[in-house]
């Protein structure tokens, strides 16, 4: 077991604030119709801030779903830029860098797991070191997408992390619904490969699962399927209303044991964290969502920006369209 160390998960913490903090701006940016629709991080920030702080960004990589982009600071200042003109609808926001290692976010559920699978194998096939971390949630790993993945990875030994983020909802959906098993990480049994439950509000516990798994992958024995169970804080999109499904004494008690709050209180006690610092990190965090909301409104967008990537060639339908979103005379005939 490795623990994190002190300086460690205040590094971890700070990122936590920092997406906290980003996560609160923006919901108002959505309510004021600067951004699209998106899946908050609360209730999430220790699971992906200690995922990624276990990892190597120069050789590792993740592939998120689509709630971790603000917690994965550690993977570079472009994952949070190309967040925000993915949240404005731009384009460029689906690709990132080839530097950064991390992949697009992905809405059609479970999809990422076996392109994490084929990554992960390509490496080894390559000779190449790292390992690919893959989140994804409760509701995800009923699509058939988790158990062909897992499957394959087990045969082939692929130095992958399944990273379930348990959160006990999918929309409104609630776990006992989602599978009769007693866990998410037994179905690792089945995969042949090592399944583990961890506190995912516990940023240390975590680090130590996702390293332990790393050092098990880049040693040649291959796969592991990490269940971080945490608790949804807020809706499931700004889009969702989840005081009509969720019931009030269960927010209630997760608020309670918010992560945020948990490992602040630690690093209080241990003399690291204090209120200057929660502010300096706060203000910091802000000033730096704004830069990256203006450097994205800022980048040109082509009105027919939409119909670029699906095909090498436009079907006829689609070139009508561009003719359309262009302002041709033809349009809209
Ligand atoms: C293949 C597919 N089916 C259905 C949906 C609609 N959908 C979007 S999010 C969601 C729930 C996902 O729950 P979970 O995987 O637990 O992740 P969470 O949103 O709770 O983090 C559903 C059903 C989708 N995006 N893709």
């Amino acid at each position: 077991m490795t623990r994190p160390s002190d300086d460690q998960l205040r590094s971890m913490f700070v990122d936590m604030v920092s997406a906290r903090t980003q996560a609160g701006r923006l919901w108002n940016l959505q309510r004021q119709g600067q951004v699209g629709t998106l899946a908050p991080i609360d209730g999430h920030e220790a699971t992906v801030a200690a995922t990624a702080h276990a990892l190597d960004p120069a050789h590792d990589w993740i592939l998120p779903q689509y709630r971790e982009p603000l917690a994965l600071q550690r993977f570079g200042p472009e994952v949070l830029d190309r967040y925000m003109l993915y949240n404005i609808g731009h384009p460029a926001g689906s690709c990132l860098p080839e530097s950064v290692r991390v992949a697009p976010l992905q809405i059609s559920l479970a999809t990422q797991i076996p392109h994490a699978v084929g990554l992960a194998w390509g490496m080894t096939l390559r000779d190449e070191p790292g390992v690919v971390t893959v989140f994804f949630g409760d509701g995800s790993s009923s699509e058939g997408d988790f158990y062909e993945a897992g499957n394959l990875a087990g045969v082939l030994g692929a130095p992958v992390i399944f990273l379930c983020m348990n959160n006990q909802w999918a929309i409104s959906t609630p776990l006992h619904q989602q599978t009769a098993a007693e866990t998410i990480a037994d179905k690792a049994a089945a995969f042949g490969i090592g399944g583990v439950v961890v506190d995912g509000n516990d940023a240390a516990e975590v680090y130590d699962a996702v390293d332990e798994a790393r050092q098990r992958a880049l040693a040649g024995r291959g796969p592991t399927l990490i269940e971080a169970r945490l608790y949804r804080l807020g809706p499931h999109t700004t889009a969702d209303d989840p005081s009509r499904y969720v019931p009030p004494e269960e927010i209630e008690a997760a608020r309670r044991d918010d992560p945020v709050q948990r490992l602040g209180a630690h690093l209080t006690d241990l003399g690291l964290w204090d209120d200057d610092a929660q502010a300096a990190t706060e203000a910091a965090a802000m000033a730096r969502i704004d830069e990256a909301l203006e450097m994205a409104l800022a980048r040109p967008i082509a009105p027919d920006a939409v119909l670029d990537h699906c095909f090498a060639q436009d079907t006829q339908r689609m070139a009508r369209q561009r003719d359309s979103l262009l302002g041709a005379p033809e349009a809209g005939r």
